[in-house]
C-alpha cells in the first residue's frame, strides 16, 4: 500500500523540456488541468500529497520520479542522465529527506534515472538506457543489495521507442506485468521473468504499458482501449487519466510521481 506521493507542479516552460516525438507543443492550460486531474486520482487512491511549487529552472522537473528509487526499505537518489536535469536532485533532496533522513545516492560517473527502475514484487529491474549507464546500474544494485533487494539488468539501450524501462513495462501488482509487444522478446527479460503473468500491450498501445498500480486502482492514460479492456479482464479497476500534454514531452504516468 502507498500513503505518500511527491509531485511538482508543472512550469509554464515545460515546452524547453526534452522530448524525442513529435506531437507539438504542449498547451500550458492543458498541462495544469491534467496534472491537476492525476493528483486528484492520487487522493482519490488514498494518497497524502506533497506539492512542490513549479522550478522554472529545470522544465523537465515535474517529471519527479526521475529523481529517485524509493522502497519500502530506503531511497536513493539518481543522478539524471540527461545534463538539462542534473540539478533536480539537489532541488527535491529535502523534500524525499523529510520521509527518508538517511538517503543513498548514485554518483557520478554513474547515471540514472528513476523511469529505469522497475519493482516487482520485491525484485527489482534496472533499465539500462540513454539515461542509465552500466555505472549507475551498478550502484543501485550494489545499494539494493545492502537493504536485501534482488535486481536484474534489462538493456533497452536498443529500443528506440521507449526513453525508459518503465515506459514499456509497469508491475501491477497481482503477480502481474504489462509488457509492451517488443520486450517481449527480449531474452533477458523473458527468462527474468519467468513466473509472472504478463499482459501483452500492442504495438499501437505502447503508451499505455506505462501504467500505475496505486493501491486499489491501476492508473492508466485514457485513449487506449485495448490495454483498458485487458485490465479489466483481468480482475483490476483502471483509471483514466488524459495525458496528451506529458506524452508531448516524452513524459508518462509513472514519472509525474514519487510513490511510497
Ligand atoms: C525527459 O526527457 O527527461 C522528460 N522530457 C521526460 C521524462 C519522463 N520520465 C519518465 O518516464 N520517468
Amino acid at each position: 500500500m502507498f500513503k505518500n506521493a511527491i509531485v511538482r507542479i508543472p512550469g509554464n516552460n515545460l515546452a524547453d523540456g526534452l522530448t524525442t516525438v513529435d506531437l507539438g507543443m504542449p498547451r500550458h492550460d492543458l498541462v495544469l488541468q491534467q496534472h491537476a486531474a492525476y493528483c486528484d486520482a492520487l487522493r482519490e487512491c488514498g494518497l497524502a500529497i506533497t506539492t512542490l511549487a513549479a522550478d522554472l529552472r529545470y522544465p523537465d522537473s515535474t517529471f519527479v520520479e526521475d529523481t529517485a528509487v524509493i522502497t519500502e526499505r530506503g531511497a536513493v537518489l539518481t543522478n539524471p542522465g540527461a545534463p538539462s536535469r542534473e540539478g533536480e536532485v539537489a532541488a527535491i533532496r529535502e523534500a524525499i529527506a523529510r520521509f527518508f533522513p538517511s538517503l543513498l545516492e548514485i554518483h557520478a560517473p554513474g547515471t540514472m534515472d528513476g523511469g529505469d527502475i522497475c519493482e516487482a514484487e520485491n525484485h527489482f529491474f534496472i533499465g539500462l538506457s540513454h539515461r542509465t549507464n552500466e555505472d549507475g546500474a551498478r550502484q543501485l544494485a550494489m545499494h539494493l543489495a545492502s537493504m536485501s533487494y534482488p535486481s536484474s539488468v534489462v538493456d533497452v539501450r536498443g529500443m528506440t521507442s521507449i526513453l525508459h524501462l518503465k515506459s514499456g513495462i509497469a508491475y501491477i501488482g497481482d503477480n502481474t506485468l504489462v509488457v509492451m509487444e517488443e520486450m517481449a522478446d527480449n531474452p533477458a527479460f523473458r527468462t527474468a521473468f519467468h513466473g509472472y503473468k504478463i499482459l501483452r500491450v500492442p504495438q499501437a498501445e505502447t503508451y499505455a504499458a506505462n501504467c500505475v498500480r496505486v493501491n486499489d486502482r491501476v492508473l492508466v492514460p485514457a485513449g487506449y482501449p485495448r490495454v483498458i479492456a485487458a485490465l479489466v479482464a483481468n480482475g483490476f479497476t483502471p483509471l483514466a487519466l488524459e495525458m496528451s500534454e506529458f506524452q508531448k514531452m516524452d513524459g508518462g504516468l509513472s514519472c509525474l510521481s514519487l510513490r511510497f
